[in-house]
């Protein structure tokens, strides 16, 4: 009964009714705030349409509500160019520097008269971008650097107030939306109490927390957090057509695309308002600075944009920032409480932090309880005695630290607190080379360092040994079972179990997570030793010059210098740690419990050949049309690389109005000058 090409009519329709009717309900309770259906019901629906699409898995659409949820986890994020640029915004702190701001684009545009400002609320989160084509949800991606960043469009699904697909019936080909994915403070603090139950590491403060959760590989987990999203901005495909006449409301104003966003079935925070002055937009920042507590998220200030596209068009954008935006902070937040004891970290590098242990208070958010003094000479010029009221501040997602200490509240007879002479950990003597503020220990058997080491090796973007955390790995070097990362490959499930709250399920997962990071490749390894100055970007451009551990032992620091990018400390530091007998050793264990110290062949894989393939290029003034981001990603792609100085390794300079010495450099050496339009013209844009 009711067979249609094999598909049950009536699934059908009651598949599509069962949609509309749950989408709706999301749009009430996510975007609107203003619940519907009550939860039973919503869940009651959505059983049964989980319940019909198992009996019907063609009837299943990415759309779907039930299709939020990703089952196999990622392995690891793209990265993503963004089509559009993710600009920053220039920051204000006081209504004298909003003035500042004003008169300057005034003096751009002089003949303008009184104008609209959207003021809106500056949410503590990350930036995201959404891609729609056709109406569909296809890509989400981080802000990263502004140029790319991650694609984490399976984890931004879980986001219910994100819209699978667009609440329009003629979606245009492509819209990309802007906004910012946050967690909302109820849910940041019971993610921290779970963590403190289960001994993890505490997430400083919800922006933390909300990208750690952006950047997790199993959708299951963030979907488990909860995270929510406001939108601010949308682009329309084509992305010039903004501004005309003739052109719908949303594409005229800031105001009427927040409106418009909200159709779309985006969540637009609703405290934004119309400013006809700077007054307006002082009454506004005034008013939120109190009210702003109330609110069931973090903001960090008010954004203040201009109304008017066309103004914003006119205005364009410096570097970094759009001139016709501006965001006008509030204060980091301070507050003063006790300080009990300091105790100084030993952290990988044998670096000696002092950090202040504080009787706890609520702070931006969070509780804390402990705040760095960051070095011996901030230690000493604060003059911190036991038992004094300091003042501690939490600048963002700047980690606490005491700023200030009220030296008349001293209790009488308080003891100084200076820096220690030796290791706290291991009692070697400290030291300060004279380069730098930083105080260390020397010892490379330090149990501290051997700890910081193991948790750097087993970190996600080195070799990747999933449930090797602080706490075992803390255990495992007080046993004496790990004095080095080479032993973790001969530790067993009988070495493991006996640790405290381990387990033989866990010792197992364990001893195969950590042979499993034999598979992880040599410019991993490389980064996971940890030398000083080698990041993951570095070890993976070492990596790629020197395809072995022998090769790159072997080679002199002036070699290592000649490498694009590598700069000379960054080689002295390589060649020095290769020297280092200890250090040949650990190599050579690593190479007999068989770990990757060889680049396999398919490591590096030619870079794309463009137009541009094995050329430098380096941009100079301001070009007409493309922004320098949009003229860096455009060389990327055709295979070129830009650099920011001349050398003689440059092939290209590209300039535009008003270059400066980089014109006459190039000149001098006879490097070959492109104008905007003879770069698209090489790439083939033009
Ligand atoms: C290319 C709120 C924040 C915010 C903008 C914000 C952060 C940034 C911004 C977004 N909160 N609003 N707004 N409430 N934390 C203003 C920087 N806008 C853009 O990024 C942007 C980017 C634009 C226009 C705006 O135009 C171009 C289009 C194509 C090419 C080049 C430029």
């Amino acid at each position: 009964m009711g067979q249609t090409n094999g598909v049950d009519a009536s699934a059908v329709t009651r598949v599509q009714t069962l949609r509309k009717q749950l989408q709706a309900a999301s749009y009430d309770y996510y975007v609107l705030d203003a619940p519907t259906l009550p939860d039973e019901v919503y869940d009651r629906l959505y059983r049964e349409l989980q319940d019909l699409e198992a009996a019907h898995p063609d009837l299943v659409t990415p759309d779907s509500p039930t299709q939020r949820v990703g089952e196999q986890p990622a392995t690891q994020f793209t990265s993503v160019r963004h089509r559009i640029p993710l600009y920053s915004l220039e920051n204000a702190f006081d209504l004298a520097e909003f003035r500042a701001w004003e008169d300057r684009w005034r003096r751009q545009a002089p003949e303008t008269g009184a104008v609209d400002y959207v003021a809106e609320l500056k949410i503590d989160g990350s930036a995201i971008a959404l891609t729609y084509e056709h109406g569909l949800l296809v890509r989400g991606a981080t802000r990263g650097d502004g140029v790319s960043g991650e694609d984490i469009t399976q984890n931004l699904r879980t986001i219910r107030s994100i819209p699978l697909r667009l609440n329009t019936d003629n979606p245009p080909p492509v819209v990309e939306v802007r906004g910012e994915a946050f967690l909302p403070l109820d849910v940041f603090h019971q993610i921290n109490a779970e963590r403190v139950a289960n001994g993890d590491a505490l997430f400083a403060n919800p922006r933390n927390a909300a990208a750690g959760t952006l950047r997790q590989l199993d959708s299951r987990i963030v979907a488990a957090r909860k995270l929510d999203f406001f939108a601010y901005t949308i682009h329309f495909d084509p992305v010039e057509a903004v501004s005309m006449k003739s052109a719908p409301p949303q594409r005229n104003t800031q105001w009427a695309a927040l409106e418009f966003l909200k159709t779309l079935g985006f969540r637009v925070n609703p405290n934004r308002q119309l400013c006809q002055s700077a007054q307006d937009v002082q009454a506004y920042y005034d008013e939120w600075a109190t009210r702003r507590t109330q609110l069931s998220y973090l903001t960090d200030g008010v954004v203040v944009k201009l109304n008017d596209f066309a103004l914003q068009q006119r205005l364009g954008f410096t570097q970094k920032f759009p001139r016709w935006a501006v965001a006008l902070k509030y204060p980091a937040e301070e507050v003063p409480t006790v300080l009990e004891s300091v105790s100084f970290q030993v952290g990988r590098t044998g670096a000696v932090t002092p950090v202040a242990e504080l009787r706890p208070v609520q702070l931006a958010g969070s509780t804390v309880a402990r705040a760095t003094l960051h070095n011996a000479d901030r230690l000493a010029e604060l003059d911190i005695h036991r038992g004094d009221t300091v003042i501690v501040r939490k600048a963002g997602e700047i980690i606490p630290e005491v700023v200030r200490v009220l030296g008349e509240l001293r209790p009488a007879g308080a003891e100084r607190i200076a820096m220690p002479t030796h290791c706290p950990q291991c009692g070697s003597p400290l030291v300060r080379p004279d380069d730098g503020a930083v105080t260390r220990c020397l010892n490379s058997s330090c149990p501290a360092i051997v700890q910081g080491a193991i948790i750097h090796w087993a970190r996600r973007d080195a070799l990747d040994i999933e449930g090797l955390g602080e706490k075992w790995v803390k255990q495992l070097v007080e046993q004496g079972l790990v004095q080095s990362v080479a032993d973790l490959y001969s530790l067993t499930e009988q070495d493991l179990e006996p640790l405290d709250r381990m387990g033989k399920r866990l010792a197992q997962k364990l001893v195969d997570a950590i042979a499993a990071s034999k598979a992880r490749p040599w410019a991993s390894v490389l980064y996971a030793l940890g030398l000083r100055h080698v990041g993951t970007v570095n070890a993976k451009t070492l990596a790629q010059h020197f395809p072995s551990a022998e090769a790159i032992a072997a080679a002199h620091v002036d070699q290592i210098e000649t490498v694009h990018t590598i700069g000379p400390e960054i080689a002295q530091s390589v060649a020095l740690w290769f020297q280092v007998p200890a250090n040949q050793t650990l190599i050579e264990r690593l190479r007999q419990a068989g770990l990757q110290l060889v680049a396999a062949e398919t490591e590096f894989p030619p870079a794309d050949s463009g137009p541009l393939t094995g050329k430098t290029l380096v941009l100079t003034g301001t070009l007409p049309t493309l922004t320098r981001p949009e003229a860096t990603a455009i060389i990327e792609a055709a295979g070129g690389k830009v650099t920011s100085s001349i050398s003689k390794a440059t092939d290209y300079l590209v300039a535009g109005e008003k270059a400066g010495s980089k014109l006459t450099k190039a000149e001098g050496l006879g490097i070959a000058i492109l104008s905007e339009a003879d770069l698209l013209a090489l790439v083939g844009q033009g």
